[in-house]
């Protein structure tokens, strides 16, 4: 296995010393480290990988030094249209060192929305000419790895990629665990959330914890799964989906049970959601300040106001809660009120360590919610 400070160091030593990117669970130790170690400046937490890949550029083009950006496989999609039109060798040809933890490869167990995209990871690189090599074992393969991986960036000014499996990193906790004074959990404020809905209303939840904890919810009140879309894959897209529901099922109220790292990753979708002005579109966003679902990596969540950002693009309703009694209050607002409707909770990032898994296929959830929405 591979030490997390190890590899920081090897790569300083290296002269990569800008990291970018979005965190990811396989790469939770390594993304942990940089954010104890590296100087101010030297690393920032990205909105989505696309946007990474944009910070890297940018990078080069002002220091002619190559950045790291790191992201789950998941995040190659966002990442794929600025490294072929803009990072490739035909049109401004610039140095990215890319390390990319790869969920869903063949033969190791992962969730469903990490299986199709694990198994054409590598042809997909391939069809994008961008070459990768595995990145484990021992510091001296390691350093040799990482010193052909540079040489090509730098020869031949391009993306390259460091491919990281599940289990390669030794385990490295953020310093910060972020201890919060916020009184509710994310899964609190979730319970609060579905206590609150009537039989006819319509759940889409978004990538990660979030959607397991809807899911473990509905299970132990027994109450069936039908009535929540779990948008287990695609961060950022909860809110659209919610969107395109909404329009078509105008009698019925739609919750959006967003995350705040999630909706930065697409934020551009909130200024849709405002413009549309659905009166049955209600937006939630559980908002820990952090990548909750992949190791707690700050996200500029606390940093900015969701609910200024809501009003300046036509929401029509905006409330905000902290606490149990807030919460209940601002839930008995939204069901009084005109959508588009925005509500911010905020919650501390502790989540329960035997959280289970979604036990109902995504296609089973998909047809089971076609059947209650029709
Ligand atoms: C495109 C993409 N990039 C990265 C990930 C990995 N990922 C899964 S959940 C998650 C964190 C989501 O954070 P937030 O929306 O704030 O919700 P929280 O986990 O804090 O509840 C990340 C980064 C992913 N699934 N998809």
């Amino acid at each position: 296995m591979l030490s997390p400070g190890t590899l920081f160091d090897l790569l300083v030593a290296q002269e990569i010393e800008f990291f970018t990117g979005v965190p990811d669970s396989i790469l939770k130790s390594f993304c942990a480290y940089i954010i104890d170690h590296s100087p101010k400046g030297n690393h920032i937490i990205c909105a989505n990988e696309g946007a990474a890949i944009g910070l890297a550029i940018g990078y080069h083009l002002a220091t002619k030094k190559t950045a790291l950006v790191y992201m789950q496989n998941s995040g190659l999609g966002n990442a794929v249209n600025p490294l072929l039109s803009l990072a490739d060798k035909e049109v401004y040809a610039i140095p990215v060192l890319m390390m990319i933890g790869w969920r869903g490869e063949p033969g190791c167990k992962d969730e469903p929305q990490h299986k199709k995209q694990g198994r054409v990871m590598l042809a997909m690189l391939e069809a994008m000419e961008i070459p990768y090599r595995l990145i484990t074992g021992d510091i001296t393969t390691a350093r040799k790895t990482l010193r052909e991986a540079l040489s090509y960036c730098r020869e031949k000014s391009a993306p390259f990629a460091l491919i990281v499996r599940a289990g390669d990193f030794d385990t490295y906790n953020l310093q910060d665990a972020g201890k919060s004074h916020l009184p509710l959990t994310r899964e609190d404020a979730i319970k609060l959330v579905i206590n609150s809905l009537s039989d006819e209303d319509i759940v889409v939840s978004t990538t990660g914890m979030s959607s397991r904890e809807v899911f473990e919810y509905r299970e132990k009140l027994n109450r069936g799964h039908d009535r929540d879309f779990l948008t287990v894959g695609g961060m950022g897209h909860a809110s659209q989906i919610t969107l395109g529901i909404a329009h078509q099922k105008q009698e019925r109220k739609v919750f959006c049970l967003d995350g705040d790292g999630a909706v930065i990753m697409h934020m551009g979708s909130m200024a849709i959601n405002g413009q549309q002005k659905c009166a049955n579109f209600i937006h939630i966003v559980l908002n820990n300040g952090a990548h909750g679902s992949v190791g707690g990596q700050p996200t500029a969540g606390f940093d900015i106001d969701f609910k200024q950002v809501a009003r300046a693009v036509g929401y029509r309703t905006i409330l905000g809660a902290e606490n149990e009694g807030e919460v209940m209050q601002a839930l008995r607002m939204v069901n009084k009120s005109q959508g588009p409707s925005f509500l911010e909770i905020r919650v501390n990032k502790h989540y329960r360590k035997n959280l289970g898994r979604p036990t109902v296929s995504p296609i089973e959830n998909k047809m089971s919610f076609m059947e209650f929405l029709s």
